[in-house]
């Protein structure tokens, strides 16, 4: 789950609905991907193989256990202090982040990207596709697990919404909440503690030619991290992969 070997080309870097084959060639070492790659490329693997896409625009919002317990303990800290009308300190993220959001996950680098961005952008190359073209916004908000995602995605086939919907609801990994007129779709404390990628608000993007809009959440400490390591193990054991170096 270290990001030390996730762009390293000898080493695969593993998502089973996505690339399992790559598994086949490891070395003794595979890589889990980050978090919000890992439940943005669940999501977009089904729509790629029927829809060709070409290009993302992924904005997330992403829980603060991502950083550790520090971080969650942080964010309980500053709401009581903010209840209680006291002083707000901050330690772990560079501003509050209690009753606020940050456009900022790990550090910036020389492009103006954060770590985090060049991070799902340049897995996404890796495990799925690098004809894709993606550009990602990174946002910390005060929720304590979960990720949520706004995904834009233009295809090179032209979809129906309700095939999009159709699909998410048989493809692995993946659960469809997506009945606005009774406000169902998926958000962070229903998604917390459970395995799925959550995925709704499917909708035609009208101001461009094949496109469309959705929303994706899933916690991050289980698919986005524990869990897909151990669905990897799993699945090394059941294909006669182990390898002792
Ligand atoms: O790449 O701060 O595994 O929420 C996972 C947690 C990156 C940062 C990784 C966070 C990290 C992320």
């Amino acid at each position: 789950n270290s990001t030390a070997f996730r762009m390293a080309p000898e080493h695969p870097l593993v998502i089973l609905e996505v690339n399992a084959d790559a598994l086949e060639n490891h070395r003794g070492i595979i890589a889990s991907p980050n978090c919000s790659t890992i439940q943005m490329l669940v999501a977009l693997k089904p729509i790629h193989d029927k829809y060709c896409i070409k290009r993302v625009i992924v904005s997330t919002y992403q829980a603060v256990s991502g950083s550790g317990q520090a971080a969650v303990e942080e964010l309980q800290s500053q709401t009581r202090a903010f209840a209680n009308g006291e002083e707000i300190l901050a330690s772990v993220y560079p501003h509050q982040i209690a009753f606020n959001v940050l456009p900022q996950i790990d550090v910036f680098l020389e492009n103006g990207y954060c770590k985090e961005e060049m991070k799902m952008i340049l897995e996404t190359a890796k495990i799925l596709d690098p004809k894709i073209k993606i550009t990602a916004t990174t946002v910390r908000v005060p929720v304590i697990a979960c990720h949520s995602e706004s995904l834009n995605i233009e295809t090179e086939k032209p979809f129906e919404v309700e095939e999009i919907k159709t699909l998410m609801e048989k493809s692995p990994g993946i659960v469809l909440e997506d009945d606005p007129e009774n406000n169902v779709y998926p958000f962070a404390i229903n998604a917390a503690g459970k395995d799925a990628v959550f995925v709704g608000r499917i909708r035609r993007d009208f101001s461009a030619e094949n496109t469309l809009n959705m929303w994706c959440v899933s916690d991050n400490l289980r698919k986005g991290a524990a869990l897909n390591t151990i669905q990897i193990a799993q699945e090394i054991v059941k294909r006669n992969l182990v390898r002792v170096q």
